[in-house]
């Protein structure tokens, strides 16, 4: 039986193919993916952000940790998708400009396409124009946006000023989220939905688009 303990110290010490096996491994015990990602996975980046913190740790560190999270993410992730059903909408995500942090956003994108929305997902450091260009392009219901630093968090008003004077505010439904993001922020700078973490983004998403009640 496996030892979840295991893969949250491989995630801790950047070690990829650890965490990759002992991923394998949680999946074919059938330990829920819910629990190995939210039990495991996730208090093992929230102890590598306490070692930076702390200066136990720096960017070399946190880079392989994250390296190893991701390949951890990518077993799980054809246990959270979710073919074959009807579109409930359409998704256009990405991290805002000047933040490189994609492990949450990820996790949104991943839970997103469980629950059956069509996700674009384009990617880190994503400049307002490009959201904009989605927008047109792809006409989602939803544009998402993700910010992990406090100094990236304006990055977010900043595109939805971009979007509102591009004329397509009100075309999309906005959702925002990320650790420094609030509630209160989201209300102050007018997206329409924000979530703490990745499953509470899809009872937003849909409340947002009107398919559950508020
Ligand atoms: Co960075 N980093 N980092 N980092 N990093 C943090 C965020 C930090 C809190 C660490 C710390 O000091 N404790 C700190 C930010 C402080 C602040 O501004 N408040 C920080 C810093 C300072 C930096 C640099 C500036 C370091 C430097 O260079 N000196 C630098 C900035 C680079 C840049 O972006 N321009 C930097 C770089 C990096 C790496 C590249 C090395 C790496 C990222 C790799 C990658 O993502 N591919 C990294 C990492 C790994 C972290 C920590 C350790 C882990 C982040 C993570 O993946 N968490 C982080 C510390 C921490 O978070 N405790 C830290 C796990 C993830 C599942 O959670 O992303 O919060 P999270 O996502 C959650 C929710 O927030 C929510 O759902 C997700 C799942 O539940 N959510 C949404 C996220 N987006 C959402 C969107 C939604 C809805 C919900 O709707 C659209």
């Amino acid at each position: 039986m496996i030892d979840l303990k295991k893969l949250h110290d491989a995630i801790l010490n950047g070690n990829v193919k650890n965490a990759v096996a002992l991923t394998k491994q949680a999946i074919a015990e059938n330990c829920d993916p819910a629990e190995i990602i939210n039990g495991t996975m996730i208090p093992a980046m929230g102890e590598v952000g306490r070692l930076f913190e702390e200066e136990e740790y720096f960017v070399p560190e946190m880079l392989l940790s994250a390296r190893a999270m991701k390949g951890a993410l990518e077993q799980l992730r054809p246990l959270m998708a979710n073919s074959g059903i009807e579109p409930k909408g359409r998704v256009v995500i990405g991290t805002v400009a000047g933040d490189l942090h994609d492990i949450g956003k990820n996790l949104v994108v991943s839970m997103l396409e469980g629950a059956g929305f069509e996700v674009i997902d384009l990617g880190i450091d994503v400049a307002p124009q490009r959201f904009i260009e989605a927008i047109n392009e792809k006409k989602p219901q939803i544009v998402g946006m993700s910010a992990l630093l406090t100094v990236t968090m304006p990055a977010i008003k900043n595109t939805i000023d971009a979007i509102t004077a591009a004329g397509l505010r009100e075309n999309v439904k906005i959702m925002i989220g990320g650790a420094p993001v609030t509630a209160e922020y989201a209300k102050q700078i007018g997206a329409d939905g924000y979530s703490r973490n990745a499953s509470a983004a899809v009872s937003v998403a849909r409340q947002i688009i009107g398919l559950d009640a508020a």
